[in-house]
C-alpha cells in the first residue's frame, strides 16, 4: 500500500498501529521551527478543518537525513547548501518529523499534511503507523505564470502559491510583461503602467502588481520556501513597451493574425539604439530589487519574429551582461542559446515539436498543416537550441511543451457537466488535448541528461483563461503531476498508483475551495 502523498517519497514503509489527531494535539518544536510549526498548523486547519490546539502528539526535530540523495540541478535563491530531505514517523507513540533545516521539517510537515487530510473524519485524523524518509530528485521545481494574458491579481497570485506548496513545489516564475500588457512598476518609466499595464486579451481588465504588492507576494512565498522569479521578456513580446513609450518602437508595428481570434505581434527592442539600453537599465533597477530571494532574472528572449539572429544574440548577450552586472543570474527562453552564453546562465527548453517529423509522436502536439510560414521557420530552428545551451556549458530547465505546458486543453472528461462547458473552452486547439495520465507518462531524463537539468518547470499561458476558475481548472490535478515528475524518483511512480494517491487530494482542494479537474479516470474520495 502506497501512502496517499503526492509527489510520492523516495521511501516509505507502513507499519502496525496508528496514532490519532485531535484539537488537544499539537506541535512541540525548537525556537528555530516555532515558525514552520505554526504555518503547518493554520494549514490543516485550512486542509481540513481541524485545529490543532494543543502542543503535543507531533514532534519536530532538527538533525539530518542521508539515508536518500540530495538533489541535483540548481536552486533558484542559489543556495547550494540547502537540503529539503526530512524523515517523518508515525507510531503509536506519536508523530516525529525530522530534517537538517526549517525548510525541510517544512516539506516533511507538507507530507504530514497530506496524511492528515486522507485519514481525517469529524475532527479526528487516525492516522496509521508509517516510516517516510524523502528528499526531492531537483532542486528548481517550479511553475511559470502567465500574468500578462489575463491579470491575476494578489489574492489568486496567494492561491496558485498555497497550490504550490502543497505539492513542494518551490519556484514561482512570474511572466510579467508580454504583448498585451506590463505588470511591474517602475517608477522612473511611470507610463509602462499608466499605459502599458491598461488592458490584456481581448476586453479582460488589465493591471499590475505594485512594490508593495509584490514585496507581500515575495514574502508570502518565502514563508513557503519558494522563490519568486521575475521576467521581464525581451527584445520581442514588447507592443505593451511600444505603447507607453513609442519612440522605443519599430517605425511600423506590424502583427499577423493568427486565426484564432489572436495575433502575432512583430516588432522587437532594437539592440543599436542607445534609448534601448536606457530603457533595459531602467527596468534592471527597479525590478531586480523587488525580488531579492532570487538570484536568477529570466530575460524572455522567446519569439523574437522578424528580428535578425546576429540582432537577437546582440540583444540578448548585452542584456544578459547587464543583469550579471546587478549581481544576477540569468534565465531565458531556449532562443537565448544562439547568443553566446555563460556557463552559468540557465536555459529554459519548451519547444521540443519536431515540425519535419510531424504526426510521428503520439504523445506530442501535431502543429496544423497551414501553420504560418514565420511559426514553421521559428521551429526548424528551435531544434538546436537546447544542444547550443549544453554545448556553452549551461545547463536546462526542462519545460517541454508536450509534457509541462499547462496550457493544453484537457482530454479527461469532468463529472460535472458545468465544467464540462469550461474544459471544452480551455487550452489552446493548436496543443491537442492532454490526460492526466499522459501528464505523468514520461521522465524528465528522457528529455536531456539528469546532470545536465537545473530544474523541471511548467507553464500555464492564459490566452485562453478567462478568470480564476479557468486559471485553477488547468492548474489542478496537473501541478500535482508536475510536482511527481520534479520531486520523485521514476521508479516511484505509475498511473494506477498515482491515480489512488490523487483521489485523496480532492477533500483538501473542496475545502480550500480550490477548482479542479473533476475528471471522469479518477476514482474521487
Ligand atoms: C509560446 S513559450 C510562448 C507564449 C505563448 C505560448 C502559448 C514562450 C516562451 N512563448 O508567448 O503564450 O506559446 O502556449
Amino acid at each position: 500500500m502506497s501512502l496517499p502523498v503526492i509527489p510520492a517519497p523516495a521511501a516509505a514503509t507502513t507499519g502496525d498501529g496508528t496514532f490519532t489527531l485531535t484539537t488537544s494535539s499539537g506541535v512541540t518544536a525548537p525556537p528555530e521551527l516555532e515558525a514552520v510549526a505554526a504555518r503547518f498548523v493554520a494549514a490543516v486547519e485550512l486542509d481540513t478543518g481541524l485545529a490543532l490546539a494543543g502542543s503535543t502528539g507531533i514532534t519536530a526535530e532538527l538533525r539530518p537525513v542521508d539515508d536518500v540523495p540530495p538533489a541535483t540541478g540548481l536552486r533558484a535563491d542559489g543556495s547550494v547548501s540547502a537540503d529539503e530531505r526530512y524523515g517523518l514517523e508515525v507510531s503509536e507513540a506519536g508523530v516525529v518529523v525530522w530534517g537538517p533545516t526549517p525548510e525541510s521539517l517544512h516539506r516533511g510537515l507538507t507530507s504530514l499534511r497530506q496524511l492528515i487530510s486522507a485519514h481525517v473524519h469529524d475532527g479526528t485524523a487516525v492516522l496509521p503507523a508509517a516510516r517516510v524518509v524523502d528528499g526531492p530528485r531537483f532542486a528548481w521545481r517550479g511553475l511559470s505564470l502567465d500574468v500578462v494574458r489575463t491579470f491575476h491579481e494578489p489574492d489568486e497570485v496567494r492561491r496558485i502559491i498555497d497550490m504550490l506548496d502543497l505539492y513542494k513545489l518551490n519556484v514561482l516564475h512570474l511572466h510579467l510583461t508580454d504583448d498585451q500588457g506590463w505588470r511591474v512598476e517602475v517608477p522612473s518609466r511611470p507610463l509602462l503602467t499608466e499605459v502599458g499595464a491598461t488592458g490584456a486579451i481581448g476586453d479582460r481588465p488589465g493591471g499590475y502588481y505594485t512594490q508593495q504588492e509584490l514585496a507581500d507576494l515575495v514574502a508570502y512565498a518565502a514563508d513557503r520556501f519558494i522563490t519568486v522569479v521575475p521576467e521581464i521578456d525581451m527584445p520581442g513580446h514588447t507592443a505593451a513597451v511600444f505603447k507607453a513609450y513609442p519612440e522605443l518602437g519599430p517605425q511600423e508595428q506590424r502583427t499577423i493574425e493568427l486565426g484564432n481570434g489572436d495575433k502575432l505581434h512583430l516588432g522587437t527592442l532594437d539592440p543599436g539604439r542607445d534609448e534601448t539600453w536606457t530603457f533595459v537599465e531602467d527596468v534592471l533597477d527597479a525590478v531586480v530589487p523587488q525580488f531579492p530571494s532570487s538570484v536568477y532574472v529570466h530575460i524572455g528572449g522567446d519569439e523574437t519574429w522578424g528580428m535578425s539572429d546576429e540582432d537577437h544574440a546582440a540583444f540578448v548577450e548585452k542584456a544578459a551582461a547587464l543583469v550579471r552586472e546587478r549581481g544576477k543570474r540569468v534565465v531565458g527562453w531556449q532562443e537565448i542559446a544562439r547568443a553566446k552564453l555563460d556557463p552559468a546562465d540557465v536555459v529554459q527548453y519548451w519547444l521540443d515539436l519536431d515540425i519535419d517529423k510531424m504526426g510521428e509522436n503520439p504523445d506530442a502536439p501535431t502543429p496544423p498543416e497551414d501553420l504560418l510560414p514565420v511559426l514553421v521557420e521559428a521551429l526548424r530552428k528551435a531544434k538546436h537550441d537546447a544542444p547550443k545551451a549544453l554545448e556553452q556549458g549551461a545547463k536546462l530547465i526542462v519545460s517541454p511543451v508536450t509534457w509541462l505546458y499547462f496550457d493544453r486543453p484537457h482530454a479527461d472528461t469532468s463529472a460535472d457537466p458545468e465544467q464540462e462547458k469550461a474544459r471544452e473552452r480551455l487550452g489552446l486547439e493548436f496543443y491537442g488535448a492532454a490526460s492526466l495520465e499522459h501528464g505523468i507518462s514520461w521522465d524528465p531524463a528522457d528529455i536531456v541528461a539528469a546532470e545536465q537539468i537545473a530544474g523541471v518547470e511548467a507553464a500555464i499561458w492564459c490566452e485562453t483563461v478567462t478568470s480564476s476558475s479557468d486559471l485553477e481548472l488547468l492548474l489542478l490535478p496537473r501541478l500535482s503531476g508536475l510536482a511527481e515528475k520534479a520531486w520523485s524518483h521514476r521508479t516511484t511512480t505509475n498511473w494506477p498508483n498515482y491515480a489512488t494517491r490523487l483521489a485523496h487530494q480532492s477533500p483538501t482542494w473542496h475545502n480550500r475551495d480550490w477548482t479542479w479537474l473533476k475528471s471522469v479516470e479518477v476514482n474521487w474520495s
